[in-house]
C-alpha cells in the first residue's frame, strides 16, 4: 500500500482523506495554509506543513509549494481533493514528472474532459447519449452556423469549450440573435478562458441534473455506483444531493451505466469519476465529466457500501478494483444537505467563531465536518463547513432521518443554511421527488414575495 500521502486540501475533504488513509495505514501529511494551522486533519495527520499564506493562489493552488512539502516529507502520493487543483492538468503532469503518484486519473484524461468540445467528442464515439448540437466546434462562417441553428431548432444554448459547471454558457432564443450570441460568448469565453472555442447544444428547458459515479482502475477494469439526482440547486451550487435518483429504474440505470463504463475503457480511464447528464422525460443526455471525487460522493457510498476514497487510494496503489459490477447493488436511499456558513437571506458567506456545537447523529446519519466547538471559519475559502447525509432503507426515512438532524445540529456563533435546508425537507415537491434544476431559484423568489 501507498506509504505516505499528502492531503493537498483543507476543511471536510482533507478530514475524509485522512481517514480513509488512517484505516488502509497510510500516513499522512496535511498541508496547509497560515489562516487553516487549527483544522481538524492538521491536528490528527502524522505531519504537517505550511505551504503560504491565506490567498488559495499562494497556498492550495500553489503548486511548487505542495510539491517541495511532498519532497520534504518523503511522501510517495498526493491526493488533491475536490476544487482547487483537482482539475488541473497542469499539476497532475508535475506531480508524476517529480516522481509522485497523482491520486486522481492521468493529465490526459483530465486534458481530454477539461476540453468540452474533445470530452463530447470521446463520449458520442463511445455511445454515450448526448444533447443534439453542432457535433464540434463552431467555425465563423455565419450561414453554416445558423443553419445549425435551424436544424437543431430554437431554444439553443452556446458553450466555451474550455468552460464548464455553468461558466461561459448563453442561451438563444431566436435565431435573430444567433450571430451576435456566438461572438459575445467567444469573447468572454477568450478573456475568461484564453480559449475562443465554442459549441452549440438544444437548449433543454425543465432537466434534471443526475450524474452517474464511476471507478476505474490501471488494469482496464470499470464500473458504476448508480446515479445521484442533484437538481436542488441555485446558481450552480448544489444545496441537496440524493441517490438513487427519484423514479430511475434498473433497466436505465445499467443502459447509462454501462455506457459510462465503455467511455472510460475506452480513454483509459482511471479512479473516481463523475459523468453529468441532464434528464429529462426518462432521456439521458451527456454534458460534462468531472474527472475528481466530488462533494456528494458519500450518497453513493451509502447505498452501494463502496468507500470511494479507500479505492481511489487502493486504485492509485495498482491495485485492482475491490468490486466487480455485479458485487455493485444498490440499496435504501441516501440524502445530502450541504450545511454553509451564509447568511439565510441574502447567502453572503458568514465567517467567524462558531460558540456552540452539537453534532447530529443516530441510525442513518451521518456528518462529514471538520467543524468543532471554537473553530473559527475563515473568510478566505468556499462556505461549505458540513455535510449532512442519511440513509434508510425508504427515500420516506431518509427524508425523516434529515429532518430530525437538521433539529439536532447546533451551529452557534455564525449564520447558516441549516433553516433553508429545513424548508427544502418539508417543500411538498422536494418530497414528491423529481423536482428540476430550477426548482429551487423559483422556490427562493416565491417565498421572497
Ligand atoms: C445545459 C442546460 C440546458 N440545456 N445544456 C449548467 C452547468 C453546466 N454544467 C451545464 N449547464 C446547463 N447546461 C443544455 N443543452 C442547462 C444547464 C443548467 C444547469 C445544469 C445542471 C445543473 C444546474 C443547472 C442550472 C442552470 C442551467
Amino acid at each position: 500500500m501507498l506509504d505516505k500521502v499528502v492531503i493537498a486540501n483543507r476543511g471536510e475533504i482533507a478530514l475524509r482523506i485522512l481517514r480513509a488513509c488512517r484505516e488502509l495505514g497510510i500516513k499522512t501529511v496535511a498541508v496547509h495554509s497560515t489562516a487553516d494551522a487549527s483544522l481538524m486533519h492538521v491536528r490528527l495527520a502524522d505531519e504537517s506543513v505550511c505551504i503560504g499564506p491565506p490567498s488559495a493562489l499562494e497556498s492550495y493552488l500553489n503548486i511548487p509549494a505542495i510539491i517541495a512539502a511532498a519532497e520534504v516529507t518523503d511522501a510517495v502520493a498526493i491526493h488533491p481533493g475536490y476544487g482547487f487543483l483537482a482539475e488541473s492538468a497542469d499539476f497532475a503532469e508535475q506531480v508524476e514528472r517529480s516522481g509522485f503518484e497523482f491520486i486522481g486519473p492521468t493529465a490526459a484524461a483530465i486534458r481530454l474532459m477539461g476540453d468540452k468540445v474533445s470530452a463530447i467528442a470521446a463520449m458520442k464515439k463511445a455511445g454515450v447519449p448526448c444533447v443534439p448540437g453542432s457535433d464540434g466546434a463552431l467555425g465563423t462562417d455565419e450561414k453554416t452556423n445558423l443553419a445549425i441553428g435551424k436544424r437543431i431548432a430554437y431554444p439553443v444554448i452556446i458553450k466555451a469549450s474550455g468552460g464548464g459547471g455553468g461558466r461561459g454558457m448563453r442561451v438563444v432564443h431566436h435565431e435573430k440573435d444567433l450571430i451576435d450570441s456566438i461572438a459575445l460568448t467567444k469573447a468572454e469565453a477568450k478573456a475568461a478562458f484564453n480559449n475562443d472555442v465554442v459549441y452549440m447544444e438544444k437548449f433543454l428547458t425543465t432537466p434534471r441534473h443526475v450524474e452517474i459515479q464511476i471507478m476505474a482502475d490501471k488494469h482496464g477494469n470499470a464500473i458504476y455506483l448508480g446515479e445521484r439526482d442533484c437538481s436542488m440547486q441555485r446558481r450552480h451550487q448544489k444545496v441537496v444531493e440524493e441517490a438513487p435518483a427519484p423514479g430511475m429504474t434498473e433497466e436505465k440505470r445499467r443502459f447509462i451505466g454501462e455506457r459510462c463504463v465503455q467511455a472510460c475503457i475506452d480513454m483509459g480511464y482511471r479512479g473516481a469519476g463523475t459523468f453529468e447528464f441532464l434528464y429529462e422525460k426518462g432521456e439521458f443526455y451527456f454534458i460534462e465529466m468531472n474527472t475528481r471525487v466530488q462533494v456528494e460522493h458519500p450518497v453513493s457510498e451509502l447505498i452501494t457500501g463502496v468507500d470511494i476514497i479507500k479505492e481511489q487510494l487502493r486504485v492509485a496503489e495498482g491495485q485492482p478494483l475491490s468490486y466487480r459490477q455485479e458485487d455493485i447493488q444498490i440499496r435504501g436511499h441516501s440524502i445530502e444537505c450541504r450545511i454553509n456558513a451564509e447568511d439565510p437571506v441574502t447567502f453572503i458567506p458568514s465567517p467567524g467563531t462558531i460558540t456552540r456545537y452539537h453534532a447530529p447523529g443516530g441510525p442513518g446519519v451521518r456528518w462529514d465536518s471538520h467543524i468543532y466547538s471554537g473553530y473559527k471559519v475563515p473568510p478566505y475559502y468556499d462556505s461549505m463547513i458540513g455535510k449532512l447525509i442519511t440513509y434508510g432503507e425508504t427515500r420516506e426515512v431518509a427524508m425523516a432521518r434529515m429532518q430530525m438532524a437538521l433539529d439536532e445540529v447546533v451551529i452557534d456563533g455564525i449564520k447558516t443554511n441549516i433553516e433553508l435546508q429545513r424548508r427544502i425537507m418539508a417543500d411538498e415537491n422536494f418530497q414528491k421527488g423529481g423536482t428540476n434544476i430550477h426548482y429551487l431559484e423559483h422556490k427562493l423568489e416565491l417565498e421572497a414575495q
